[in-house]
C-alpha cells in the first residue's frame, strides 16, 4: 500500500486530494484547480503546511483547539486507552470507566443542576439529540404536541439534518430540503447590520420580545424549547447587546418552554468562564457541548442535561435514540486529561483575567481604522466588521463576502489564519496564546487589513451599497 507521507512534493498531494477528497463547504471543482493548502504539523498556536510556512492559527482549527497544539499528555492519554478497552458500548446496560468520569466530570465543571451528559461525537449529534430529547421530554410530560424548537436566522447549530435545520443558514436551507417539519426562525440580535435607529439596548430587547411573540403566535402548548449560542460564532461572533439574554431568560422563565444553550464554540473557556451561559448568566435546561471538551485531539460531543429533565425522561422507559461511538472510550479518555489540564493550568482564568483583557485592548483599537465599523470580543473570540462607511454602517456595493475574501486572503499571506464571515473578520485563537503570540497576531491582523484598505480602493471597491 502506498504510504501517504508529509514528504511527497504538496502539487503530488493536492492532486490525490482533488482526485478523491471531497471538502466539507468547498466548492470542490475550483478548489480542484488552485490546489488546497496541504498542513502538515502543529505546535502551540502555529501550524506548518507542506511549503514549511509557519501561520499563526487565530480560528483554534475551527474553534476548538482550546489548549493548542502539540500536547502529549492527551495523545498518552488515548494509547492508554487504546491499549486497555479501545473500545465498548454505552448500549444495553453496560458501562465504562472513561464514560464514567467524564459524566461526573462535566457535572462538576456543568452550572447548576446540568448533572446529567448523553454522549455524542460531534456538536451536530448532539443538537439532533436535543431535538429528540426535547420532545420526548413533552411528551413524556403528556405534551405531545409540544414539538416546535424556536432558533434564530444566521445561527449555527451543526450540519445534520436536524443541526442545520436548528441553524438559520439560508446557503444551508437551499440545499437537501431543509429545514425539517417544527423548527421555527427568528431574527438575530446583530446590531451592526440591522440595529436601523435603534440604540443597541433597545435594538437587543426588540429582538429577544421576538422570541415571545413568535412563542404566542404559534402556541405555547405546541413550542418545545428555544436554542441559541450565547455568542454566535459562525455566524460572524455577533456579540448580543447587553439586553437581549436578560429578557429571553425572562421570557423563557415565563412560558413554559425548554432552554438549550449551544456552548459548542462558547464552552470550556472561549469566553472567559467555562460556559457562555456563564458570562450572560444563562440559566439552560440543556447545553449543547462539543469541541473545545476534546479541543480537537478526538471527536467527542454531547447534550448536559438538568435534573428535571433528566428524570422524566429516565422515568419514561426507553429512550430510543444513541449512536454507537456514544461514549467513546478514547474520546472520554482524551476530554478527560484536557479538562485536567485546562483546571490545572488555570487556563480559563487567564483568558479571563490576563490574555482576554490584553487581547480585547488592542483588538477594540481596531475600531479606529478607516475600513473597520465595529470592532467585538468577548474573552477569545473577536470580531470586526469592514465597511465603506463608519457613521451609516453601509455594506459594501460588491457582493457579499468580496471584502472579507480579500482580507481573507491577506492574511493567508501574512502567514494568519484569521476567517471572514461575508464582510466580517473574526477570530477565536487557542486560549493558551500568550500575550507575545497576541502581538504577532495583531501586528499581522493590522498589517492585513491596512493591505486590504489600499488593494480595495486601488481597485474601486471601496463603496457603500
Ligand atoms: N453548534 C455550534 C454553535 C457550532 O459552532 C456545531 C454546533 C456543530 O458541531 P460539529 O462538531 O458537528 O461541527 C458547531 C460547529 C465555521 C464552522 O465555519 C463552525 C462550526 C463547524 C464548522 C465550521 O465557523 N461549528
Amino acid at each position: 500500500m502506498n504510504v501517504i507521507s508529509n514528504h511527497m512534493p504538496t502539487a503530488d498531494l493536492q492532486a490525490l486530494d482533488a482526485s478523491h477528497h471531497m471538502h466539507p463547504f468547498t466548492a470542490g471543482a475550483e478548489l480542484a484547480k488552485k490546489g488546497a493548502r496541504v498542513i502538515t504539523r502543529a505546535d502551540g498556536v502555529t501550524l506548518t503546511d507542506s511549503d514549511g510556512n509557519n501561520i499563526l492559527d487565530a480560528m483554534s482549527g475551527l474553534w476548538c483547539v482550546n489548549i493548542g497544539y502539540g500536547r502529549h499528555e492527551l495523545a498518552d492519554a488515548a494509547a492508554r486507552q487504546m491499549k486497555e478497552l479501545p473500545y465498548y458500548n454505552t448500549f444495553f446496560q453496560t458501562t465504562h470507566v472513561p464514560a464514567i468520569a467524564l459524566a461526573a466530570k462535566l457535572a462538576e465543571l456543568a452550572p447548576r443542576d446540568l448533572n446529567h451528559v448523553f454522549y455524542a461525537c460531534s456538536g451536530s449529534e448532539a443538537n439532533d439529540t436535543n431535538i429528540r430529547l426535547a420532545r420526548h421530554y413533552w411528551s413524556a410530560k403528556g405534551k405531545p404536541d409540544k414539538k416546535i424548537i424556536i432558533s434564530r436566522k444566521n445561527g449555527y447549530h451543526g450540519s445534520t439534518m436536524g443541526g442545520a435545520s436548528l441553524g438559520g443558514m439560508a446557503p444551508m436551507h437551499a440545499q437537501g430540503g431543509l429545514p425539517i417539519a417544527d423548527i421555527h426562525h427568528i431574527d438575530q440580535p446583530n446590531w451592526f447590520v440591522e440595529g436601523g435607529e435603534m440604540s443597541p439596548e433597545e435594538f437587543g430587547l426588540e429582538r429577544a420580545r421576538q422570541l415571545e411573540k413568535a412563542i404566542h403566535d404559534l402556541g405555547e402548548d405546541k413550542v418545545a424549547a428555544f436554542i441559541a449560542e450565547p455568542v454566535q460564532g459562525a455566524g460572524g461572533v455577533i456579540v448580543p447587546p447587553e439586553t437581549y439574554w436578560p429578557e429571553i431568560q425572562r421570557i423563557c422563565d415565563a412560558h413554559d418552554i425548554l432552554l438549550i444553550a449551544d456552548e459548542v464554540i462558547c464552552g470550556f473557556g472561549r469566553t472567559g468562564n467555562w460556559f457562555g451561559s456563564e458570562t450572560y448568566d444563562i440559566r439552560p435546561h440543556i447545553m449543547t457541548i462539543a469541541k473545545g471538551l476534546s479541543s480537537g485531539y478526538a471527536p467527542i460531543g454531547g447534550s448536559l442535561v438538568c435534573d428535571e429533565v433528566a428524570k422524566t425522561v429516565n422515568d419514561a422507559g426507553d429512550f430510543n435514540h444513541g449512536y454507537t461511538y456514544s461514549g467513546h472510550p478514547v474520546s472520554c479518555a482524551v476530554a478527560l486529561e484536557n479538562l485536567r489540564i485546562i483546571e490545572e493550568e488555570q487556563i480559563v482564568e487567564n483568558v479571563r483575567d490576563n490574555t482576554g483583557p490584553y487581547l480585547a485592548e488592542k483588538w477594540l483599537q481596531l475600531a479606529d481604522h478607516p475600513l473597520i465599523g465595529e470592532a467585538k470580543i468577548v474573552g477569545m473570540m473577536a470580531s470586526v466588521a469592514m465597511t465603506p462607511d463608519k457613521a451609516a454602517r453601509a455594506a459594501f456595493a460588491s457582493e457579499k463576502g468580496t471584502i472579507g475574501m480579500h482580507c481573507r486572503n491577506r492574511c493567508f499571506a501574512n502567514n494568519l489564519i484569521m476567517r471572514h464571515v461575508g464582510d466580517r473578520m473574526i477570530i477565536a485563537p487557542p486560549l493558551t496564546i500568550t500575550t507575545a503570540d497576541i502581538d504577532i497576531l495583531m501586528e499581522r491582523a493590522v498589517k492585513s487589513l491596512d493591505e486590504t484598505y489600499d488593494l480595495i480602493r486601488k481597485e474601486g471597491l471601496y463603496k457603500a451599497a
